[in-house]
């Protein structure tokens, strides 16, 4: 993962949440507007969002440094649990979320502000991409 290849559509975004580190060597590839909270372990090649940055570009995105136990990242910027918890966290580096128009009408994001991640916005419907965006 990251050899070359672009992290911006929200399938990868989706598939990228779930991975504990998100990239342990970023080569040339594009990451944008992604997080990690996992917890990170070890010898080589840690790091809190990307271990290793080589000519990749890491934009907007953060990592959780107290669940990841990683101060240090090769991109990203490292987040406490409460910020990582914070819209304006992330609404700040032009997240596109559900609920705001600044960043865009996608509304690819949606966060309990205070409670929780940031989740993709089908997430909210049980995980159901082809639930409907009112539905509950
Ligand atoms: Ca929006």
């Amino acid at each position: 993962m990251g050899a070359g290849g672009s992290h911006e559509t929200p399938l990868h975004r989706q598939q990228l949440l779930h991975t504990t580190s998100l990239s342990g060597a970023n080569a040339g590839g594009n990451i944008r507007e992604c997080y990690s909270s996992g917890r990170v372990d070890g010898a080589e090649y840690v790091g809190g969002l990307v271990a290793r940055n080589f000519d990749g570009n890491v934009a907007d995105s953060f990592w959780d440094s107290q669940t990841s136990g990683q101060t240090a990242s090769g991109g990203g910027t490292g987040k406490t649990t409460a910020e990582m918890q914070t819209a304006g966290t992330f609404l700040e580096a032009g997240w596109d979320f559900a609920g705001e128009a600044a960043n865009g009408v996608q509304d690819i994001w949606w966060i309990l502000d205070g409670k929780g991640y940031p989740r993709l916005w089908w997430e909210r419907h049980g995980g159901d991409p082809a639930a409907p965006a009112n539905g509950q």
